[in-house]
């Protein structure tokens, strides 16, 4: 049976959003040689799906401190909105203040602006880790960067709005628009968190304006907290007294509130919404598979824990028997990911699994098997990297 490339589209859009694309189904990889299927400025990435666009950074990609816009990850459950004009925009605000808003572009520029330098990472990074394996985009390992957000502090808009004392969620939509069936993408914030200085609306990434994949023209930045909390496009926020009953916050990004049975189903009175991330690390050098001579074998990468900061990263290179630990170097910013390195000497050609462990400041660590969940969530084991010593 021969498939056009329409029919190919319109099975993609419908697989994703049942959420069954992975990275090892034939159509991304079909779908990605098509000439206009990435987005501009994102063709380094590796498809997950095109229709959302969900794109993953090769760890190749991740070894700066701040990762350039063309290496961030893309994570949408609907199509991108056809090209919002930033001179028509407005942010409007309605529900527990003194009086209904609508804020432009140009006034939020021109309130006070801060940045927050913070890493962004999906929930469902290293789903494709779990096993049993769980239904969803199957991300490897970077779903996950880190940039500079600047914008105005959400606590601002929410002060001049005349928040009232009654409002206690907040609720975030953005201008994408659902596929099919899908419900809209509206996501809550609790008001403790919304009025925190850090978390902002923010324009620009990395000292430009917001990317269309990222956004543009403003999008919530809610710094270390799981991804889906920062919504894009964002142009309304009510203020309620009560939480949403929207399906991303009463159903979607759920974890069980007890540990389960790998594999097993759980009630909905088990389930909690997630909120920041968990410890972990990422080495981005040596990459997987490398090469090389025998001899001292520098390691390094960034490890990060949400709100938390990184008090410790080990290294092991005999299957976790004994751990050394590594070097935290460079810029240290709450919210960002940290740079470690670490050497050893790789005398015998042979064959080594690298692995990096961190710990943050509450004394969290990496677990050797994270906790199974329905949605494959906060995968934090310690990250691996396998090499060939040869002479
Ligand atoms: N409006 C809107 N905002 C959204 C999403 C979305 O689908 N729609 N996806 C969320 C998810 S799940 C993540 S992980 C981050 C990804 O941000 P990025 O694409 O800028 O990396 O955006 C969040 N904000
Ligand atoms: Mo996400």
């Amino acid at each position: 049976m021969a498939f056009s490339r329409r029919d190919w589209l319109s099975l993609a859009a419908q697989a994703s959003a049942l959420g069954v694309v992975g990275h090892y189904t034939p159509w991304a990889s079909v779908l990605a040689q098509s000439s206009r299927a990435v987005a501009a400025g994102k063709e380094k990435l590796l498809v997950k799906s095109l229709r959302p666009p969900d794109y993953e950074a090769p760890v190749a990609l991740l070894d700066s401190f701040i990762t350039p816009v063309e290496h961030f990850y893309v994570r949408s459950h609907m199509p991108v909105p056809p090209a919002l004009d930033a001179s028509t925009w407005a942010l409007q605000i309605e529900g527990e203040i003194t009086a209904a808003t609508s804020l432009t572009l140009d006034e939020l520029r021109k309130m006070p602006a801060v940045t927050v330098t913070a890493i962004l990472e999906c929930a469902g990074n290293g789903r494709a880790f779990y096993d049993p394996p769980v239904a969803g985009i199957q991300w490897g390992k970077g779903a996950v960067g880190n940039a500079r957000w600047t914008g105005v502090r959400l606590a601002d808009v929410l002060k001049r709005a005349g928040l009232k004392a009654t409002g206690k969620f907040i609720h975030m939509n953005g201008a994408d628009r659902p596929l099919g069936t899908m419900p809209d993408f509206v996501r809550q914030l609790p008001i403790d968190k919304a009025m925190d200085p850090d978390t902002v609306l923010a324009y620009d990434m990395n000292g430009q304006p917001l990317h269309p994949q990222h956004g543009f023209p403003l999008r919530a930045l809610v710094p270390g907290w799981e991804g889906a909390y920062s919504v894009k496009w964002l142009n309304h926020l009510r203020v309620a007294d009560r939480e949403s009953d929207s399906f991303w916050v009463a159903t979607g990004y759920r974890y069980p509130t007890k540990r389960v049975a790998p594999g097993a189903a759980v009630d909905a009175k088990d389930m909690a919404p997630l909120t920041g991330l968990v410890v972990k690390s990422l080495i981005t050098r040596p990459l997987e598979g490398a090469t090389l001579p025998p001899g001292r074998v520098e390691v390094a990468g960034f490890a990060w824990a949400g709100e938390d900061d990184i008090a410790r990263v080990d290294v092991s290179t005999d299957q976790g028997a004994t751990w050394q630990p590594a070097r935290l170097v460079g810029e240290r910013a709450k919210y960002s990911w940290r740079r470690f390195e670490f050497a050893f000497d790789a005398k015998r050609p042979e064959s080594y699994l690298i692995l990096a462990r961190a710990t943050d400041s509450t004394g969290r660590t990496q677990p050797m098997t994270p906790p199974w969940n329905p949605s494959g969530y906060l995968w934090n084991a310690p990250d691996a990297v396998r090499v060939e010593i040869k002479a």
